[in-house]
This record gives structure tokens, C-alpha cells and sequence, in this order.
């Protein structure tokens, strides 16, 4: 069901909505996003729909090479949430023991950056425009990926498939900070809220908006199930939220890590189709990191 009655944009959230060719004036984005200052950011055109384009050709084309992750079950068919990488949030179809999973996670995403690289060639370089776009955001800090204590990479991204009549399941970025997987990455994160972004590669004719609710990672207010997992349905019938439909190649930034979000169910005949991650500046705050 979608959730009810979103409050018009700007009433809950602190939100900037920005041309990528004007980003120069928010030097610090990054640092404001995870502090509070501001809590979501659009950017305008950060990649051109030509480039998007090209890149959802070879997609559809099966010109990828990527491993394909269901996320909740491994009938590639049913309406899912299907990451093109290995992303390093858990899901419900991976039961691999955890230090194989683990080593398949490090040697996929050594594999995503060359074959990330290919599905861009010819037009917009992902990782050099991404690379340069955190670094300007983030106070002169070296944008990097992290790499483990074995200096294993993570993954720079990875690509999502949410298929028509698929959501993408209510759920907050800090949750994962004390999750295994994130081992030996937490350790090399500053204090603060880690933030997500993700850039359509092609939007679904309708539905599959981005809804980010007042509900914050850690509030009294979660309702819980004895599991202590949130219950999604009574925060979407009686919380409030925003909703947003960032455009093809616009990038969409926000405090995920503490805000609740979920993607709305997509309607129509196309999937819809975004690439991205988690970002993060380090302990130090000389490098900005993303990864997904
Ligand atoms: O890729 C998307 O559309 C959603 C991303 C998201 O929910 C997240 O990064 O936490």
C-alpha cells in the first residue's frame, strides 16, 4: 500500500534542491547533511539522460556483467529489489556462511569498478564524476572507497532494479553501522549520521518515489515487534513523510542513516532503475567515502 497523505516538501525536512553546476556553493554538504544542518539534498543533472540513457541500452541489453543479487528471493522473476553488484546490507536470499559471503561481497566489488567503468565508456565516467562531486562537497576531503583491514575494497555502488509492483521495504542507514559486515569500515567512519544517495537511471512511469519520514534512527517512538524490528505498516499509516521523485540523472543525498525511508510501489510496465550508495566522511575528516 502506499503510505497516505505526504506533507508537502519542505515542511518536515531541511531540504536544498540544487543544479549540479551550482554545488560550488555548498562547500561543507556533506558535513551539513550528516549534522543536521541540512537533511536532504536534490542535485540537478549530475549525469545527462543522454548518459543515462546509454548506460540503461547496455543494461537492458544484458551488456553488464554484473552479479545479479535478488534481495528477497532467488526467483529472479517475482517483484523484488534485485541489486546488479553485491551490496553489503543483509538480505534474504544470501546464506553463505559469513566469511564466504563476505569474500564474495570484497571480490565483486573489485569486479563493479571495471565493469561499473564499461557500462559508462564513451560517455560520463561514473566514479571521476561521483569522485569529484563528493570531494567538492565535503570541504576539499580526498573522495576514496574504503577497503577493509585485508585491504579487501567494498563496492563503490552498486545498481537496483525495483521491479513494477515492488517496494523497497521501510529501513534506516545507521541501523547497518553495527551490523557485522560493517566490521571494519565503522572503525574508519567519523561520529556523525551516515548519509545515502542514489541517482535514477531511469524513473518508472509512475510510483517509486522516495518517502523519507519524521521517524529517526534510535527514536522512542518506533514501534517495535518483539524482534525489536520497526513495524513498517503503523509508521506508513501514522507518521509523517515527505516524498520525492528525483529525475533521471539527478543525484537524490539525504540523511539516511537517520531518517526512516522506503521506496513507493512502482506502477507501469518498467522497472525502476537507480545506482548508489552510502557516503561517509572518515574519522579523520580528510577523505569523504562512499560504498555500497
Ligand atoms: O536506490 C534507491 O532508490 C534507494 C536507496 C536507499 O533506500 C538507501 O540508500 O538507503
Amino acid at each position: 500500500m502506499p503510505s497516505p497523505h505526504p506533507q508537502p516538501i519542505g515542511t518536515l525536512f531541511k531540504v536544498l534542491d540544487v543544479p549540479a553546476a551550482e554545488l560550488g556553493k555548498y562547500p561543507n554538504l556533506v558535513a551539513d547533511l550528516s549534522q543536521g544542518v541540512v537533511d536532504v539534498a536534490l542535485i540537478r543533472g549530475v549525469f545527462s539522460t543522454a548518459t543515462m540513457d546509454t548506460v540503461l541500452g547496455r543494461i537492458n541489453r544484458g551488456e553488464h556483467g554484473l552479479v545479479v543479487s535478488p534481495q528477497s528471493t532467488a526467483d529472479v522473476e517475482a517483484p523484488q529489489v534485485t541489486l546488479f553488484g553485491q551490496g553489503i546490507t543483509p538480505n534474504d536470499v544470501d546464506r553463505r556462511p559469513r566469511n564466504e559471503s563476505q569474500a564474495a561481497y570484497h571480490a565483486h566489488a573489485e569486479e563493479f569498478s571495471a565493469l561499473c567503468r564499461e557500462l559508462f565508456a564513451g560517455v560520463e565516467d561514473y566514479e571521476t564524476r561521483i569522485d569529484s562531486l563528493f570531494s567538492s562537497i565535503s570541504g576539499g576531503a580526498k573522495s576514496a572507497v574504503p577497503r577493509d583491514n585485508l585491504g579487501r575494497l567494498f563496492t563503490p555502488s552498486t545498481i537496483r532494479r525495483l521491479s513494477p509492483g515492488a517496494e523497497m521495504n521501510l529501513h534506516v542507514g545507521n541501523y547497518f553501522l553495527s551490523t557485522p559486515a560493517y566490521k571494519y569500515l565503522q572503525p574508519q567512519l567519523c561520529p556523525h549520521d551516515q548519509l545515502s544517495f542514489f541517482l535514477p537511471i531511469d524513473p518508472p512511469q509512475a510510483g517509486g518515489e522516495i518517502e523519507v519520514f519524521e521517524l529517526e534512527f534510535n527514536d522512542p517512538r518506533m514501534p517495535k515487534r518483539p524482534t525489536g524490528d520497526v513495524v513498517a505498516a503503523t509508521v506508513e499509516a501514522s507518521m509523517r513523510f515527505e516524498s520525492y521523485g528525483p529525475g533521471k540523472g539527478d543525484m537524490f543525498l539525504f540523511n539516511g542513516g537517520r531518517f526512516y525511508h522506503r521506496v513507493d510501489w512502482v506502477v507501469g510496465p518498467r522497472p525502476r532503475w537507480t545506482i548508489g550508495g552510502f557516503v561517509s566522511l572518515s574519522k579523520d575528516f580528510k577523505t569523504v567515502f562512499h560504498w555500497s
